[in-house]
Parts: structure tokens; C-alpha cells; sequence
């Protein structure tokens, strides 16, 4: 599935998107389990619009974009458990990020056709910084997705730049790097979007008639330590890959909330 050449783009790019990781039966259970979790969340009057706020676009155009985000989606339904320990996902990321691959959070993003949120250009290190900068987030396409429903764009070779300021620690001033600057990655629901945390990246909103579906989880190396107490999700810390050499070091620090 990766190829030595594979592994040079993504150390180079900072991305690599691998084709056809889950076949149709995977990506029609997983599907269906978003579905679930926005059913789920409705009923529990937590389904309140996610989309990113901010300067990045105007506030006529942003307050009519809609994302229907939710966290840890991996405690939610099986068929995301399966998908994050999947041989296939376990295989990639056993060569981009080395034998020991741990998870660190996962979400889904789901922007609704019309009028599906955008997001601003930005890094994901600021918001769960660790020492090494082995965190990737492997981004799951559940619909085919281009230019026009808001696709993922990144800037090849921007990791190398290292950690770079975030307005308000959020996002990338949007003059210096307008959303469409970046490159688009089109992609076919069961492809898989690999990129590091340091990759500048972003979307535009969906203005398609189709629903684009995201999941994303984040995954890192165990013996790469996270340099603020901060960010800890449920399912932080399970093993997709080989050993933890450091079990002792960093724990999650769970809270029972009301
Ligand atoms: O789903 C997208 O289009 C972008 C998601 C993203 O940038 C993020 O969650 O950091």
C-alpha cells in the first residue's frame, strides 16, 4: 500500500494521500454511523453549529455556514474503532510515523451541502504541541470530494517551517494565506489524507449539492511527548501499533463531568 517513494513525499511534502484504504462496505457502516451520531447528538441538544469563527470571511458569508463536528467519535461506533486499528491504516502509518503509533484524538467534520463551513489555513500543532512532531492526522473521506464540496488544500513542505503564529492561537492570517493558495487534495470516499500537525491546511466551504464527510484521527509516536498538560480526549493513549516504550510517562488525565 506505501511504497518507499510514498514515504520520501510525505517527509518532504508533509502529506501523502493514500488511495482506497476502506472499500464501500467499510465507508457505507461508517456513514451510517455519522448519521447516528448527529441523530444521537440531536436528541441531546448538542448539535450546535461548529463552524470556525473568525476575520477569515466576511460575517454575512460566515454566518450562514454550518459544520457538524463532533469529538471522539471513536467512542461512538465501532466501525470508527475498526477503521483507526484497520491493517490498511495500521500498515501507512507504521511507515510515516514508525512501529509504535498510538491514537491521540479523532473527530468528524461533516459540512452540509450549500453552505458547509470553511476552514481558514492553519497548523493543528498549537492546539496539542508535543516535542518531536510525529502527530499526524489521518483525514477519512467518506464522499468524494473536490474543489467544489471543500476539500482539504495544504501547503506542500510547510512543516519544515516549524511552529508558525496562529491568530488568537486559532488560525493563519488569512491575507498571508488565503485558503485558496493552498493545494487542493481531491480525493474518493475510502481514500485516506495523511498530514503532519505542522502541514499549513485548510478548506473551502462546501458549495456543492453534496454533503462532504471527514473523519479525522490524530495519531503520534508514544515516546513523543506532549509539551503542554492541555487537550487530553477520550481514547488518548490507545495502541493501533507495537509497544509503549513509555507508559509510565504520560497518562490522560480524565475528569468525570456532570
Ligand atoms: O475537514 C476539513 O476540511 C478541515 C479539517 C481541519 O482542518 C482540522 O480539523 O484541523
Amino acid at each position: 500500500m506505501v511504497r518507499v517513494e510514498d514515504v520520501e513525499f510525505y517527509k518532504e511534502n508533509g502529506y501523502l494521500l493514500v488511495k482506497g484504504v476502506f472499500n464501500q462496505a467499510e465507508v457505507d457502516q461508517m456513514r451510517e454511523a455519522v448519521e447516528g451520531i448527529i441523530r444521537r447528538a440531536a436528541q441531546a441538544k448538542q448539535d450546535s453549529n461548529a463552524a470556525w469563527q473568525g476575520d477569515f470571511l466576511p460575517p454575512e458569508q460566515l454566518k450562514k455556514l454550518v459544520l457538524k463536528g463532533f469529538h471522539d467519535v471513536h467512542y461512538h461506533d465501532a466501525s470508527f474503532m475498526r477503521a483507526a486499528i484497520h491493517p490498511n491504516m495500521v500498515e501507512v502509518l507504521s511507515r510515516l510515523i514508525g512501529p509504535n503509533v498510538q491514537i491521540h484524538h479523532s473527530k468528524m467534520l461533516v459540512k452540509p451541502p450549500e453552505n458547509g463551513a470553511a476552514f481558514p489555513m492553519h497548523q493543528d500543532y498549537p492546539y496539542f504541541p508535543h516535542e518531536k512532531h510525529t502527530m499526524l492526522a489521518a483525514s477519512i473521506h467518506l464522499d468524494n470530494a473536490d474543489e467544489e464540496n471543500g476539500c482539504l488544500r495544504v501547503i506542500p513542505g510547510s512543516h519544515k517551517q516549524g511552529e508558525l503564529p496562529h491568530v488568537g492561537a486559532h488560525y493563519l492570517n488569512h491575507k498571508e494565506y488565503p485558503i485558496t493558495d493552498g493545494t487542493l487534495c481531491e480525493a474518493e470516499a475510502g481514500d485516506v489524507l495523511f498530514f503532519n500537525y505542522l502541514t499549513i491546511h485548510g478548506s473551502s466551504a462546501n458549495r456543492s449539492e453534496r454533503t462532504r464527510r471527514n473523519v479525522l484521527i490524530q495519531y503520534r509516536d508514544p515516546a513523543d511527548f506532549p509539551t503542554k498538560n492541555e487537550h487530553f480526549d477520550w481514547g488518548m493513549g490507545l495502541m493501533v501499533s507495537g509497544e509503549n516504550p513509555n507508559f509510565d510517562k504520560v497518562k490522560p488525565n480524565f475528569k468525570i463531568v456532570d
